[in-house]
C-alpha cells in the first residue's frame, strides 16, 4: 500500500461535511457552496458534462464574484434515477479523476452542481427552475440522437412518439425541447428575459441545429412563442472536447483507496480539455475564458476539424477494432496497423476537406489525437465509442464520404469502415468469436438490414435515415461493395483487408 491508500475502516462517505477533512489529499471546493445559485440549468448530467462544463464552472467558482453561475443538473430519463440517488447522498458532489498520459493523476472534488432535479418525479419543478429569474442559460448534453433530426435530411423528425406526445401535452413534457419550450413560454408570459440555449454536444453547428430543431418543435405548439424565441434566444455554437470513459467499479475502488472516500459515481477523464464557444448569449454568461475556454466569433472550422478528425477517428478505430477483437481505444491504436490506418484516413480523406484553421497546427493536432487515444490510463471502451453509431456516423463519417464524393475524391478507407459496421451489425461477434456489446437505438434495424447483405450486398447502405442519397451514388456503391466482398470472403481477417486497402490507397 502506498501512503495515500486508506484502509476500509477510515473510508467515509463523500459529502459536504466530509470534504472539510480532505483538503490535503485532494482538491476540494474552496468556495462557500451555500452561497452559489444556479444560473445554469443543465440537461443530461452524464460523465462528459461532469468532466467538462461542470469542471470549468468549479474552477470559476474559486474566484469570488461568480456565485451566480452554479449548475442545477436535470435528469430527464427514468434511467437517471440511480444518479439522482447517488448525488442526493453526496450533496451533489463527485470526484473527477484526471489521468495524464504520463501516469500522473489529479483528483478533484467538483462542487459546481448545487442542485439536481429528477424530471420524471416532478416535471413542473424543472419547468419552474428553467423559468426562474436566476436561470440565464439552459445547457444540453443530450447526445447526437437527442436533437431529433432526421440524419439524412437534417430536418426535424415529427414522427418521434415522444415529440408527438410533447406537442400535444405542453405542460407534461418528456423531451428537452418540450421542457425548454414550456419554460420559455412561462418567461415570455412573465416578462422575463430569455435564457440562452447552449448545446455542448458533438454536432457541427450545434447551436444552429438546436435553434432549428427547437423552432420546428415550437412552431407546432405556439407560433407566437416561436417568433419570440427567434427574436430573443441565443444559441451559441461550440466545440467541446474531453475524452471521458464510462465510470467503472475500478474507478470507485480507486477513489476510496486514494483518499479514503466512498464516491458512488466518480468520473475519470483525460487531462486534455478544450471548449471553443461563440460569444453570443442572450442573458449574460460566465467568464469561461478566465478558466481555459476560448470565445471566438465563428467556431465552424474548429468544430468541423474536431468532429471529422477526433470523433470520426474514434469511430474508425472503434468499428475496425471491435471486429478484430480489441476492447479499448489505447489497445487498438497501439497496434501499428490501426495507427497507420487512422493517420491515413485523417491525412487523405479528412484533411483536404477542412477549412482554413487560423492558429491551428493541423499536423500537431493530429499527432496529439493519436497520443490522446494512446493514453494507457484511460481505458476508453470500444463499446462506448461504437454506441449509438446510427446517430453518430452520419455526422462524424458519412458527411466526409459525401463531401469527398462531391469533390471527386477517393473514399476507400471510410468505405471499409462502413462495411465493417455492416459486418459488426450482421454477426454481432468479433473475429476472436466473442460477442460484441452493441448499444444502439437502431440496433434491430441495423442488424436486419445487415443480415440481407449476402443476398443484397447494398442492403445496409439502403437505410435512408442514415445514408440518405448515398445509396444511389455509383462510386460509393462500388467502393462499399468491394469492401463488403473483401470482409465477407471466407476466412477474411479485418487486419488483412485494412492492410490491402492501405496499399491500394498509396498506389
Ligand atoms: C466519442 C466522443 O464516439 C464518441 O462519441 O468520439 O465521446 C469523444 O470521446 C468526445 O467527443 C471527446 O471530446
Amino acid at each position: 500500500m502506498t501512503q495515500l491508500q486508506h484502509t476500509q475502516a477510515q473510508v467515509q462517505e463523500l459529502n459536504q461535511h466530509s470534504i472539510a477533512t480532505l483538503g490535503n489529499t485532494v482538491d476540494v471546493p474552496t468556495y462557500d457552496r451555500s452561497k452559489v445559485k444556479s444560473g445554469i440549468v443543465h440537461i443530461g448530467v452524464g460523465g462528459f458534462h461532469r468532466a467538462h462544463q461542470a469542471a470549468y464552472i468549479n474552477e470559476l467558482l474559486k474566484t469570488p464574484g461568480n456565485e451566480q453561475w452554479g449548475i442545477c443538473g436535470v435528469g430527464l430519463l427514468e434511467a437517471n434515477r440511480g444518479l439522482r440517488d447517488v448525488l442526493a447522498k453526496q450533496d451533489n458532489l463527485y470526484t473527477l479523476t484526471v489521468r495524464h498520459p504520463n501516469g500522473q493523476v489529479d483528483n478533484k472534488v467538483i462542487g459546481s452542481m448545487v442542485e439536481f432535479l429528477f424530471a420524471p418525479e416532478n416535471k413542473q419543478a424543472v419547468i419552474d427552475k428553467m423559468a426562474h429569474p436566476d436561470t440565464k442559460i439552459v445547457s444540453l448534453t443530450i447526445t447526437e440522437g437527442g436533437y431529433n433530426l432526421h440524419p439524412a435530411t437534417g430536418e426535424f423528425d415529427y414522427s418521434n412518439p415522444d415529440i408527438i406526445h410533447d406537442i400535444a401535452n405542453p405542460l407534461q413534457p418528456i423531451t428537452a425541447f418540450g421542457y425548454i419550450s414550456a419554460a420559455l413560454k412561462q418567461r415570455k408570459e412573465q416578462g422575463l428575459a430569455a435564457f440562452t440555449v447552449q448545446s455542448c454536444d458533438n454536432i457541427q453547428h450545434n447551436g444552429h441545429v438546436t435553434r432549428k430543431m427547437l423552432l420546428a418543435f415550437v412552431q407546432k405548439q405556439d407560433s407566437e412563442l416561436a417568433h419570440w424565441i427567434e427574436q430573443h434566444v441565443a444559441f451559441p455554437n461550440a466545440m467541446v472536447d474531453r475524452i471521458t470513459p464510462i465510470s467503472k467499479q475500478s474507478d470507485i475502488d480507486y477513489v476510496s483507496q486514494a483518499y479514503g472516500v466512498t464516491d458512488g459515481w466518480p468520473i475519470t477523464c483525460e487531462s486534455f480539455t478544450q471548449w471553443v464557444i461563440e460569444d453570443t448569449f442572450s442573458n449574460g454568461r460566465p467568464n469561461w475564458d478566465t478558466v481555459g475556454a476560448q470565445f471566438v466569433g465563428d467556431v465552424t472550422p474548429y468544430e468541423k476539424m474536431k468532429i471529422r478528425l477526433l470523433n470520426a477517428g474514434h469511430s474508425v478505430l472503434g468499428l475496425l477494432g471491435e471486429l478484430h477483437g480489441y476492447s479499448t481505444i489505447d489497445e487498438t491504436v497501439s497496434d501499428p496497423l490501426f495507427a497507420q490506418y487512422l493517420r491515413a484516413f485523417m491525412d487523405l480523406e479528412v484533411t483536404p476537406l477542412l477549412d482554413e484553421l487560423p492558429g491551428i497546427d493541423l499536423d500537431g493536432y493530429k499527432d496529439t489525437l493519436i497520443e490522446r487515444f494512446a493514453n494507457p490510463n484511460i481505458k476508453d471502451s470500444l463499446a462506448r465509442i461504437c454506441s449509438e453509431s446510427s446517430a453518430k456516423l452520419p455526422k462524424f463519417l458519412i458527411a466526409t464520404i459525401s463531401d469527398n464524393l462531391a469533390q471527386g475524391r477517393d473514399i476507400a478507407l471510410a468505405a471499409l469502415v462502413i462495411a465493417s459496421w455492416c459486418l459488426y451489425s450482421d454477426r454481432g461477434v468479433n473475429q476472436q468469436g466473442n460477442t460484441i456489446d452493441i448499444h444502439d437505438a437502431m440496433a434491430h434495424e441495423l442488424s436486419v438490414a445487415a443480415k440481407l447483405t449476402t443476398t443484397t450486398p447494398t442492403s445496409f447502405i439502403e437505410q435512408g435515415s442514415i445514408f440518405g442519397e448515398l445509396a444511389n451514388n455509383d462510386e460509393f456503391i462500388s467502393q462499399y461493395t468491394r469492401a463488403i466482398a473483401a470482409i465477407y470472403a471466407p476466412n477474411s481477417q479485418i487486419k488483412d483487408v485494412m492492410a490491402a486497402t492501405l496499399v491500394n490507397k498509396s498506389k
